[in-house]
């Protein structure tokens, strides 16, 4: 299991944190995360077999958002 951070531009309330939340979560290969509109960011457990990185970022733009990878 790995973590990823993911910074997430485009959020405007705690409700798109929310969102954004759902679209991670239905994802195969995410165990856990939890998503925050203050910090805009995103911090994701997830199982690197299932998902990748960018498979993470491609769930949070599907809303809307943009999704920025550490570097
Ligand atoms: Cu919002």
């Amino acid at each position: 299991m790995k973590t990823l951070v993911v910074t997430i531009e485009g959020m405007h309330c705690d409700g798109c944190a929310e969102t954004i939340k759902a679209l991670l979560d239905v994802e195969a290969g995410v165990k856990a995360s939890s998503v925050s509109f203050k910090d805009g960011s995103a911090r994701v457990l997830y199982d690197p077999a299932a998902i990748d990185e960018p498979g993470i970022a491609a769930a949070i733009e599907r809303g809307g958002y943009k999704a920025k990878l550490p570097a």
